[in-house]
């Protein structure tokens, strides 16, 4: 009975001795003990690594405390819960985050020190989570940092790849990918569930059933595979509250297959149903381009049938009928990739739970929301209806039905435009009939968000503008943000503490406004000079790690010029490529007197290029070839480096970005729907040489045009260029950098050929000859400004003093607000 449990319950915690303690002692006490019993060598003898997991293993223990207490808190008030559905997470490292959030890094710092360890030496055994590509994995992350912190009663769920974004090796230049088998030596951060798992069904067919008179289709599964829950608590800072992140591993199926048992092929019978693990294998390293793959489509079922099981069957342990369904529960669908979780909950609402085509559809229009990250209508998914078919033969009948009655509401608003019909309808007919994923999403969400005003607008007059004239109301934008508390107080103590002493309180980790108390003294030259000292320390640190790479050595007089993302040719990594090269040219032909007034640069470029994507390829590889020429040139020396920095992840970014003073963010305009690398450049005080592109229209509101800058043409400008194809005016500059590299002059002529080609003879689809000139003019003020350190150090305050619109807090509490109708829930302490 309740009663025994709940007396049971208080005995064992009586026997717990209350929760853990985090004074020296007790906290050393817990390290030995994971030393010996958990990581199981002995404690004359380990190494760092054992000592970082057994450190690790008592951090998780004070996680778990918190989020069992949380979500004990959550099953008693039973608020409207938010879940939050997406196919990545790009988490990074979690020690450092965890103890920072849970108040206790300088208690550990001690307790380690007390032992002769450094906490910071064995935080560096880690290694990153990487379980996404790029921006939008990232944002992922920040925003379960901020619904923990804000108290919001919100789940996360994915799937635990066992690889997860590859290797980044660089051999000769190339590119070369490798595995990156991350869970070799165990993941203390996670909770194996195995209580916690649910059969997941494939292929088959459709069977009619009647029930009480009513006639009821049944999916009769070809597959059954097993998901397995792992969690991974989700610490906010400065509250008891930690959420928790579920993802979803594939195992095969206890269920007994006892045909193919009994035909005597053992052993293949059990290898067989091993394969079922292939499901949560690896990630696909494509950013933003998505084909119809079986295995990608699986994956994309795989996790939204066991997250949708898991949240009814949560909803049902305290409801009895539905009726309650769409004030208990809001659900988030991180673009497109987990939209079948929509047609999961019709089925099961229509099929099982036998409510009826009206009222299950009322319900989904209810609960989901929508947010894509997309600029390009060539970017959205579509899944071939041969592949939906097969693979899932009764969520295709529920999108024909969806589409039928969606098509008729079309017919009575606007009659027989039949174009607007078939450019509006979920079925794409053609070559190849498919589903339009996009368009079932906004067809049965209630709210579609951009993630930037850049983005929206794009949205409402471009991408989705039918759409947008029959359901304005739908379509919403929150710009996206990121969490102060990874991207300062993690990434770079210095400057954190130089923040807090400056305002006068550690507020602002939670408040982030608080940061524009700063601006009062930019000018100040105390402040300056503190300012100056952290970015010093950070580019020491930075350069340490330079030469340790490369062999290089920079000088920290330099400006620290810095461009780490994706490599795409949007984002014109090859702009800045060009730009070196001109640089380069022009050193070459200074003479001693002008060569003394250059401004050094480091010129710093990371990121990695999908496996497929030729070009992106080529970029990389003109990097090394332009960084070999100009490193080993002695005429140039100081004045410029190129480092390309391999192997780019979460981890690299919190090191590289404190230690840069300019980043570039030069995508043409109306290509980056929000960009976030920028955010966390603010934050740490770097300048930005920016298109007006994505979120920056909105930086530049903030920070002001003449605290950054500015080029290229405009989003409105970008079509009209484009249309004057090769009469566009491009620079003789341009013209001769592309000259160089076509000639050889930095080797492998052949192969830069067809690089070349992409921005040459009216085919520079991203224009980089048209913004060429624009670029070199911003690089020239860039230098300008580096010169008078006052205005420059100035302007660096004023960027982390305007960035505070750009966290993740903000952008949570619009969601929370606009599109979820949620509210905090905050466990006592
Ligand atoms: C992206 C966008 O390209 C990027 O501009 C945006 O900041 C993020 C997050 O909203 O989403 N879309 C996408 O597919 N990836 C992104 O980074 N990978």
């Amino acid at each position: 009975s309740l009663g025994d449990h709940r007396a049971k319950a208080e005995k064992m915690f009586g026997l717990m001795d209350g929760f853990l303690k985090n004074d020296p002692v007790s906290l050393q006490k817990d390290i030995v003990y994971h030393v010996e019993y958990t990581v199981a060598r002995s404690r004359f003898s380990f190494d760092d690594f054992e000592a970082y997991q057994a450190l690790s293993h008592s951090v998780r223990d004070r996680l778990i405390e918190r989020w069992h207490d949380t979500h004990q808190y959550f099953k008693k008030k039973d608020p409207k819960r938010l879940y939050f559905l997406s196919l990545e997470f790009l988490m990074g490292c979690s020690l450092s985050n965890s103890v920072i959030n849970l108040g206790i890094r300088d208690q550990y710092v001690d307790a380690l020190g007390q032992l002769g360890f450094e906490f910071e030496v064995l935080a560096e055994q880690e290694g990153d989570a990487a379980l996404g590509n790029g921006g939008l994995a990232r944002l992922s992350a920040c925003q379960m940092d901020s619904l923990a912190t804000l108290d919001f009663p919100a789940w996360g769920y994915g799937l635990r790849y066992q690889y997860g974004l590859f290797r980044q090796i660089i051999v000769d230049g190339f590119q070369h990918e490798q595995p990156d088998y991350w869970l070799n030596f165990g993941n203390p951060w996670e909770i194996e569930r195995v209580q916690v798992s649910y059969a997941v069904k494939f292929y088959g067919t459709v069977e009619e059933e009647v029930s009480n008179g009513s006639n009821y289709k049944v999916w009769i599964p070809g597959e059954t595979v097993e998901a397995v829950a792992y969690d991974n608590p989700i610490p906010g800072y400065g509250t008891r509250n930690a959420i928790n992140l579920r993802l979803w591993a594939a195992k095969p199926s206890g269920q007994y297959d006892l045909e193919s048992y009994n035909t005597g092929d053992y052993i293949n019978a059990v290898v067989n149903r091993q394969k079922a693990e292939i499901i949560s294998n690896v990630l696909y390293p494509d950013d933003r381009s998505y084909q119809g793959k079986e295995l990608r489509l699986k994956q994309q079922y795989f996790f939204v049938s066991a997250s949708i099981q898991d949240i009814i069957r949560r909803f049902k342990d305290v409801h009895d009928n539905f009726d309650e369904f769409t004030e208990k529960i809001a659900l988030q669908i991180n673009d497109t990739h987990p939209s079948l979780a929509i047609i999961e909950v019709m089925r099961v609402l229509f099929d099982e739970e036998h409510l009826g085509w009206d009222k299950a559809w009322d319900i989904v229009c209810k609960i989901f929301s929508f947010t894509t990250h997309t600029v390009q209508p060539e970017g959205l998914e579509k899944i071939p209806v041969d592949l939906m078919g097969s693979l899932l033969p009764r969520h295709l009948q529920i999108i024909y039905d969806i589409n039928y009655k969606f098509m008729e509401e079309l017919k009575k608003k606007f009659g027989q435009d039949y174009s607007r019909h078939a450019r509006m309808s979920i079925v794409e007919e053609g070559a190849v009939k498919s589903i339009r994923m996009a368009n079932l999403s906004i067809v049965c969400c209630h709210k579609v968000n951009g993630v930037s005003r850049v983005h929206f607008e794009l949205l409402k007059t471009r991408v989705f503008k039918d759409f947008y004239d029959l359901w304005p109301l739908k379509f919403q934008y929150k710009t996206n943000g990121v969490t102060q508390r990874r991207w300062i107080v993690v990434s770079n103590p210095s400057l954190c503490a130089v923040i807090s002493k400056w305002l006068g309180t550690e507020a602002w980790v939670r408040n982030i406004d608080l940061l524009a108390g700063l601006r009062d003294y930019a000018s100040d030259a105390d402040l300056q000079q503190e300012w100056r000292m952290v970015k010093k320390i950070n580019k020491m640190r930075l350069a340490e790690y330079i030469e340790t790479l490369s062999g290089v050595k920079v000088s920290l007089d330099a400006m620290f010029d810095v461009q780490i993302k994706r490599i795409h040719e949007y984002k014109r990594q090859l702009l800045n490529v060009l730009g070196i090269i001109h640089r380069y040219d022009c050193i070459k032909s200074m003479n001693e007197s002008d060569r003394r007034k250059v401004v050094p640069r480091v010129c710093i470029i990371g990121g990695k290029a999908a496996p497929g994507y030729e070009i992106a390829k080529k970029i990389i590889k003109l990097c090394h070839a332009v960084a070999e020429k100009v490193n080993n040139d002695p005429g140039v020396g100081d004045l410029l480096k190129l480092i390309f920095i391999p192997d780019y992840n979460v981890s690299v970014a919190e090191l590289v970005i404190p230690g840069s003073d300019l980043s570039q963010h030069v995508s043409t305009a109306g290509h980056e729907a929000s960009g976030t690398g920028s955010m966390k450049f603010l934050m740490n005080g770097c300048l930005l040489l920016a298109t007006a592109d994505g979120s920056t229209v909105e930086i530049i509101e903030e920070i002001g045009a003449d605290n950054m800058f500015l080029l290229g043409a405009r989003v409105s400008e970008v079509p009209a260029l484009r249309d004057q194809g090769a009469s566009v005016r491009v620079p003789l500059q341009f013209v001769r950098v592309v000259r160089m590299v076509r000639d050889g002059y930095f080797g492998f002529k052949d192969y830069f050929e067809s690089l070349c080609d992409t921005v040459e003879n009216g085919k520079d689809f991203y224009l980089l000859g048209a913004d060429f000139a624009s670029y070199l003019e911003a690089q020239a003020a860039a230098d300008l400004a580096f010169v008078n350190q006052e205005k420059w150090t100035r302007m660096s305050i004023l960027s982390t003093s305007g960035s505070g619109r750009f966290s993740s807090d903000r952008t949570i509490e619009e969601y929370a607000e606009q599109t979820w109708g949620i509210e905090p829930c905050k466990c006592p302490f």
